[in-house]
This record gives structure tokens, C-alpha cells and sequence, in this order.
């Protein structure tokens, strides 16, 4: 297992220096910012970023994310241009010894929540979902949480209007179409695609979500069975879908050598289909830690790990899920029940 820390490059509050004094930190988890969704990565943007994370001592092998540009999501005929540049970037990252890409495939939307800062009794905070006020919110009239669109109303408007034509078929269509076109690059660049859980998991405004468990996943895997197409194990998307047994997935993927990197991430259910983040360990939420950890040991996982979203605790306002302090507790925490798991299995 490699630990891994996401980092916002330079414009992050979080220096690099603070990052390699976590115990066991091998790496950060970063990506270009100053390039629009679409267009090839600039290999000044990419050695520069490479030199500052290694220049701190820590490295750059995986990048979250390469955003997927929304045409070719929506299957429109100028996804060519834009899948040949996703393949060019994958190949400029690969010289640059990247070694896994995370990416989603949400339609307009990446990770949903009501509250980004949903206060716990003992006074940290963290991002929350609650389904009846999700639904009671319009995107085309209102700024949802954490989401400030670089879009204008009209234009995020007119986005949905774009994506009435698209259902759940479709849009599994078009990941499949992606896929086929850049994993020949994948395979000369070393570089393996990791593709992100939706978050939540199920539709959302109307919008379908695809990667929302076991079946979705089996079929891509088959309907794509290239060994550089992998999933990001986000056991905090995945396991907000109540249905899905983490564990259990885990153990499955594992093996199968799909996951290239994990997201883990603790959350505590509520109503029907609310969850709070809280802090990684088991007994703090819902999801058993201990035994998502065990299931990707025993199955052989040796991939990229990082603690993901954590609470603001001791006074910090973070990035949200993304300040300094819970989630170097993750780290801590995750190293030792892997330490622990690692040295039964032996
Ligand atoms: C949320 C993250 C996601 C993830 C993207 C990957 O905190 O896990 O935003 O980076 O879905 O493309």
C-alpha cells in the first residue's frame, strides 16, 4: 500500500512540508488547475508541478483528476477532439511517471451534499446529505453547496436541457466509447485509468449516475476488460448506497486487480438515505473500516491509498473534507489497522 495525501497544488492552504511530515506519506495526489476541461495538459504546467511536489521529498503518481469535458459524455460528435486530447494528456502524465489517472464520469455534477458544515456534538463539522432537501433544491435557480460553477445559470441551464436526451444506456455508452478510444495510450504511457464511484449513487436531478455498484461495475469491466481500466474503491460514494456491501466489494475488485486506488472515507447513515462524514474510524459511522481494510489486504491490494474527506476539528476551516488535521488522523489510523491486518495475513 502506498499512502497518499490529496493536495490542490500551489493555491492550497495545506504546504507540501506539512504533507511529508505525516507518518508513512509517500506521495501527493494532485492535479493542473489552469487548464480548461478538454484541452491537453501543458508539459510547462506538469514539470512544474512534478518539481514542486518532488523537490518536498514526496511523489507524483497519481493525479485526480483529468476532467472528462461534458461532450464526450454526452456522446456529441466533437468528442473526438476532445478524447484525442484526454490521450495525449494521459501520454504527456505517463513520461512524467504518473501511474494511475482518477476520473469521474458524473453528467455536470461531481459529488452532491445539503451542508458542507454540519456541526457534530463535539463541535467539529463536516459535509452532510439529506435526500428530501436535495430534492427540494433547483440547480437552475439556486447555488448548491460547495458548487460554485464556473458555468453561468444560462449555460448550466442549457446543460441540463442537453442531458433530457440522455439516460443511464446512453451515458454507460459513452464511458465505454472513452474508454476504448484512450486505453491504447494508457497502455504506452504505463498509465492506469481509475475511474471514480458517483457520489451519491443514484440519480440526481434527474441526471443519471452509472458507476453506482456491483452490476455496473461487472458490466464495465466486461464490456471493457483492458487491464488499465480500474475503479478508485471511494468507499464513501460507494457505501452510501446502502445496498452495496463494502466489504465485500472490496474483496471482489481486489482481486480481480480492478482497484488502482482507494478513497477511504468514513460516513454515518441517517433517515433513508442521509449520511454525515465523520471521522475514519469503524466505530464513527457505518461502514466497518476494519474489515473493508482486511478485505483489500487479503485480496491483494498494493495500490494507492488516501484518507479521504475529513471533518474540520481543533479550529481549522478547510477546503471542504479537505483541511489538514482529520485527515492526517485518517492516515494514522488507516496505516495502523493496516499494519496490524498486514501482519496476521502474513
Ligand atoms: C471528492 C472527490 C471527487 C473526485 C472526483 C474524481 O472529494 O473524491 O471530487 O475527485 O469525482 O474525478
Amino acid at each position: 500500500m502506498k499512502m497518499t495525501f490529496r493536495w490542490f497544488g500551489e493555491s492550497d492552504s495545506i504546504p507540501l512540508a506539512y504533507i511529508r511530515q505525516i507518518p508513512g506519506m509517500t506521495g501527493v495526489v494532485t492535479a493542473v488547475y489552469d487548464c480548461p476541461p478538454g484541452e491537453k495538459w501543458s508539459e510547462k504546467s506538469v514539470a512544474r508541478l512534478k518539481k514542486a511536489v518532488n523537490d518536498a521529498g514526496l511523489s507524483m503518481e497519481v493525479i485526480e483528476s483529468v476532467p472528462v469535458h461534458e461532450d464526450i459524455k454526452l456522446g456529441k460528435p466533437s468528442r473526438d477532439r476532445y478524447i484525442d486530447n484526454y490521450a495525449a494528456t494521459i501520454e504527456l502524465l505517463g513520461a512524467y511517471g504518473v501511474r494511475c489517472v482518477c476520473y469521474n464520469f458524473m453528467p455536470v455534477f461531481d459529488w452532491l451534499r445539503t451542508e458542507l458544515k454540519k456541526t457534530a456534538p463535539d463541535g467539529s463539522n463536516s459535509l452532510s446529505f439529506d435526500g428530501a432537501q436535495m430534492a427540494a433544491l433547483d440547480p437552475k435557480k439556486t447555488a448548491l453547496p460547495g458548487w460554485d460553477l464556473s458555468y453561468t445559470p444560462e449555460e448550466l441551464g442549457r446543460l441540463l436541457d442537453e442531458y433530457a436526451g440522455v439516460d443511464g444506456e446512453t451515458l454507460f455508452e459513452n464511458l465505454v466509447y472513452f474508454l476504448r478510444r484512450i486505453l491504447p495510450a494508457c497502455g504506452k504511457a504505463g498509465v492506469d485509468m481509475a475511474i471514480h464511484p458517483d457520489d451519491p449513487p443514484w440519480d440526481i436531478f434527474g441526471l443519471p449516475r452509472i458507476i453506482t455498484g456491483e452490476k455496473n461495475l461487472d458490466r464495465l469491466f466486461a464490456e471493457v476488460p483492458d487491464p488499465h481500466n480500474g475503479l478508485t474503491f471511494c468507499t464513501g460514494s460507494l457505501g452510501a448506497g446502502r445496498g452495496n456491501d463494502i466489504p465485500y466489494l472490496a474483496g471482489k475488485y481486489a482481486r480481480a486487480g480492478r482497484i488502482k486506488f482507494a478513497h477511504l472515507r468514513q460516513i454515518r447513515f441517517f433517515g433513508t438515505d442521509g449520511f454525515t462524514e465523520t471521522g475514519h474510524r469503524t466505530a464513527d459511522g457505518s461502514l466497518d473500516m476494519c474489515a473493508i481494510v482486511r478485505a483489500l489486504v487479503q485480496g491483494g491490494f498494493d495500490g494507492y491509498v488516501r484518507p479521504d474527506h475529513g471533518r474540520n476539528i481543533w479550529g481549522e476551516d478547510g477546503k471542504p473534507g479537505y483541511g489538514l488535521y482529520d485527515r492526517a488522523l485518517g492516515v494514522a489510523y488507516l496505516s495502523g489497522l493496516w499494519e496490524a491486518i498486514q501482519k496476521d495475513h502474513r
